[in-house]
């Protein structure tokens, strides 16, 4: 990272301190963002009229209006494009539409329409080589329309337009996500909403909830309402209720965005000791326990039991596949002063060695879950010391030298997703969103099917100095960045066009009323109005 230099007597223009600033000019993409796979734009211009301009289903579609999921996106997508001349829809002279009108945007999906009620999962993303095509259509629907609404732009007298145009467009990787933190602040269900409305305008399809940690507990189990009753930072205002869990994964399906929830273990658990008792390790000074707590108490049968319930609730309640396990910063003094601890260490012949207790601990956790619960573990600077199922996804969260730990982890045949270079809550002056634009997630040592393994990556928001109050300017447009990295074509690296392209995208998520920061001096279009 690099750090300004002071602000001295050397230094009166504030722009000395940017590298090379790309000065901005169009893009002959306009301000497509992430940028698509196949891009042909014509020179032939089309006026959309919102007095005449419908979305419809396409004849041939096998989804109809009575698939609430498409014709909610409809409405919304509607709203975007014509969001400023709504006023103009009711107006009495609505005026017929010209030739060179478009009037309508066909929607023709290809698979059944079952999928309307169904969630986004792992194999939705997949591009169609395999069987598992049934959910190409609707998944891609949303992407395209969003594509669309890119496209669309205000000529020269303010009528809203669109080129002829022909778009290609599948992701590179399929495991595009956004880890938010409502442990350290409380995040209003409303935040979160807003920023899986914003993660669906830049294609992002995976919601990492990393809903607890130490400092709160705001999940509100049906088995253990203890947990949050004792600690959540408040038992009524800071909980997400069933009902709110529910909303947030509707919302995030509308969208095609899976909802992924984390509970971190065995350590960053404090937060789970106030409601339960005996579930963390007492830890001892000298021959006495201190009073404090360390992580999850990994030799008693009690502690393996709750955990079993507890992730049967998790996985009944979460739709989704996966659960994300943690697993990361154990640390290993309070174990070490434990002396019951020491007598298991002994009798299980772990020497000194307290990754072993660790590897056990998780080890039970994951025998504890069924086939239809996987887990994601993080890696640390240590090699993958568990045997994990071949199923398992690995996390590469953090750790020195990110490119050795992807080496190793998919050595070891694994499936991999990135979020190491990408952590969102540092922040430093500067134009940082290159910094994140320029990581290439592939560039480590190994064989092609070593890269195979990597699906994908996540920008990661940690909570300690975020709440609503900053949370969207914080991770928006910044996020955007990784979007595309994971998004678009491998040599997609112009960072000059990216400046350009995503000015204009970050105007637009301002328009659509999320309070993006932005990239440098600079004005919006629509801020003439
Ligand atoms: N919380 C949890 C955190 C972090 C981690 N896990 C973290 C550590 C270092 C940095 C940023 C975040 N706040 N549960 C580590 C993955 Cl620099």
């Amino acid at each position: 990272m690099e750090v300004p230099p002071p602000l001295g007597l050397q230094h009166n223009n504030i722009d000395d301190y940017v590298e090379a600033e790309p000065v901005f000019e169009a893009s002959k993409y306009g301000s497509l963002w992430p940028l698509p796979q196949k891009v042909q734009i014509s020179e032939v211009s089309f006026k959309l009229t919102s007095s005449s301009f419908r979305i419809v289903d396409a004849k041939a579609s096998s989804a109809g209006p009575s698939c609430s999921l498409l014709q909610s996106a409809y409405r919304r997508y509607y709203e975007y494009m014509f969001g400023s001349a709504k006023k103009q829809w009711w107006s009495k002279n609505n005026r017929r539409s010209d030739p060179s009108d478009l009037s309508e945007l066909q929607v023709w999906i290809t698979s059944p329409d079952s999928e309307c009620d169904g969630y986004p999962s792992v194999t939705s993303d997949e591009s169609c080589e395999t069987v598992s095509c049934v959910y190409f259509g609707l998944l891609y629907f949303f992407l395209g329309l969003e594509t669309f609404s890119q496209l669309v732009f205000e000529d020269e007298y303010g009528a809203k337009s669109i080129n002829a145009a022909i778009i290609n467009d599948f992701p590179r990787f399929q495991h595009r996500g956004i880890l938010l933190d409502s442990s350290r602040h409380f995040l209003p269900i409303k935040v979160i909403l807003a920023n899986l409305e914003t993660m669906a305008m830049n294609k992002f399809n995976v919601f990492h909830w990393h809903i607890v940690d130490d400092q709160s507990f705001p999940y509100l189990s049906r088995t253990f309402p203890q947990l949050s009753e004792q600690g959540a930072y408040h038992p009524y205002t800071h909980v997400y209720t069933p009902a709110d869990v529910k909303m947030v994964i509707e919302f995030a399906r509308l969208r095609g965005i899976r909802v992924i929830p984390e509970f971190d273990t065995p350590g960053h658990t404090q937060s789970w000791g106030k409601g339960q008792k005996d579930l963390l390790t007492p830890c001892y000074s000298g021959s006495k326990p201190s009073g404090s707590f360390g992580p999850v108490n990994p030799i008693l049968n009690t502690t393996y039991d709750f955990m079993a319930q507890f992730f049967t609730e998790i996985s009944t309640v979460f739709p989704d596949g996966y659960v994300h396990l943690g697993g990361d910063e154990v640390d290993f003094t309070c174990w070490k002063s434990n002396p019951d601890i020491q007598k298991f260490m002994e009798q299980q012949h772990f020497g000194d060695d307290y990754r072993k207790l660790e590897s056990f601990y998780i080890q039970k956790c994951v025998s504890h879950q069924t086939s239809v619960c996987y887990l994601i573990v993080e890696m640390k600077k240590k090699k993958v010391s568990f045997d994990l199922k071949p199923d398992t996804v690995v996390h590469v969260w953090i750790g020195g030298g990110s490119d050795k730990e992807m080496s190793s982890v998919t050595a070891a045949g694994y499936t991999t997703i990135l979020s190491a270079p990408w952590y969102l809550d540092y922040i430093s002056y500067g134009q940082d969103w290159q910094k994140y634009y320029k990581v290439e997630p592939l560039n480590f040592e190994g064989t092609d099917e070593q890269k195979k393994l990597v699906i994908g990556g996540e920008a990661c928001l940690w909570g300690e100095y975020v709440d609503a109050t900053n949370l969207t300017p914080r991770l928006w447009p910044r996020a955007s960045a990784v979007a595309e990295r994971l998004w678009s074509a491998k040599d997609v690296t112009d960072i000059g066009d990216a400046f350009n392209r995503l000015s204009l995208h970050r105007c637009r998520m301002v328009e659509r009323g999320i309070p993006a920061e932005p990239l440098f001096s600079s004005y919006c279009p629509h801020e003439y109005k």
